[in-house]
């Protein structure tokens, strides 16, 4: 009897004691789990209490949504902006997050002077010179960078940016180069959207072109599928497995890295309930392809949303309401990760 009773007392003082020093947020749950759960902020999320509760209490990895764009980081040739970036770095750092940038090479929100350039020597010179000043001030504090966002047209063509226009076909093996040369230790990642499944004409390009940069030994470590989907379309599992698996044998890891889900509105029971079955299968996939290696959403709230000026008509894409309360979808997916 006193044996029982001992053991008994030990139980409860090891579930006690689990309950104080076991992981308590969403946070802790993902850290537990290595779950690299991330969401891109604002460079003013992380100056207020509220919004910096919420994000500490959630996320282990960060993403500056516009912040470290060209045409906010850089606004002219000789003017560097870094008080907000310094500020999100810093900020993750103190939080032990994993920081992402995010990006060098795209065709939007390029400062002037970048859609302004004209030779092949400039362009290159421009590019190189960004990748290495940002990537070495950030040396060590931001692990990975989308060096390059979104260069396919949907018919898998190579889009017709300012890049490709100046520098030519070989300026993606030059990006990443010079990101590879100024912090070796980063991971480098491209990244685009519709791209994640398998057999559609785009993401068999980008499932191309990642494999030629590859045969050309150009270091390339990931790939980003952004997700910005619909809720009206199911995700498309099985395709986006296999494409997921074809990247696996290639030896890089898939980020699923711009996550949201929009609805038409208006908000019916129907609709919510196709927002959360498709973000929920995207946790899914996230938790049991193993070289999938983020769940990575655009933003947390529709009160700051992207969504309804790009798409008007659609909107309640994310995981907070426009009060910033978590709604069903952030509980379906709270419940993912604290019971994986
Ligand atoms: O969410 C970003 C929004 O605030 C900007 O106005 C917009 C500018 O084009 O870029 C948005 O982020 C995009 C991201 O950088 C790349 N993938 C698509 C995202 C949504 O448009």
């Amino acid at each position: 009897m006193r044996a029982f009773y001992r053991s008994t007392m030990l139980c409860l003082m090891v579930v006690a004691l689990a309950g104080c020093f076991g992981p308590k947020t969403v946070r802790e749950f993902a850290d537990k789990n290595k779950l690299h759960y991330g969401v891109s902020v604002q460079a003013a999320d992380v100056l207020d209490p509220a919004a910096i509760a919420l994000i500490t209490e959630n996320f282990n990895i960060l993403v500056p949504e516009n912040t470290m764009k060209w045409g906010i980081i850089r606004p002219n040739r000789t003017f560097w902006n870094w008080s907000d970036m310094d500020n999100m770095v810093a900020f993750a750092k103190k939080n032990k997050m994993i920081m992402k940038g995010h990006t060098f090479v795209w065709h939007q929100q390029n400062a002037p002077f970048v859609n302004a350039l004209k030779t092949r020597e400039d362009a290159i010179a421009v590019l190189e010179e960004q990748i290495s000043v940002v990537m070495t001030r950030y040396k060590g504090k931001i692990a990975e960078y989308d060096v390059a966002n979104e260069v396919l047209e949907e018919d898998g063509s190579m889009r017709k940016t300012i890049w490709l226009k100046t520098i030519g076909d070989d300026y993606l093996d030059i990006a990443f180069k010079a990101a590879r040369k100024a912090d070796p230790k980063a991971k480098l990642i491209l990244n685009d959207f519709n791209n994640e499944n398998m057999g559609n004409p785009k993401a068999d390009a980008f499932y191309e072109l990642v494999k030629s940069l590859m045969q050309r030994n150009v270091p390339i470590d990931g790939v980003g599928f952004q997700m910005h989907l619909m809720g009206m379309y199911p995700v498309q599992e099985e395709d986006v497995r296999a494409n997921v698996a074809r990247f696996r044998e290639l030896g890089l890891t898939v980020s699923f890295s711009e996550i949201d889900v929009r609805v038409k509105l208006p908000m019916t029971p129907e609709r919510e309930e196709e927002q959360i079955a498709a973000y929920t299968k995207l946790m899914e996939i996230v938790q049991t392809e193993p070289n999938v290696d983020s769940f990575i959403m655009w933003g947390y709230t529709d009160k700051m949303s992207w969504i309804p000026q790009v798409f008007p008509g659609f909107g309640f894409a994310h995981l907070y309401d426009w009060d910033v309360k978590p709604k069903p979808v952030y509980e379906a997916i709270k419940k993912m990760i604290v019971e994986p």
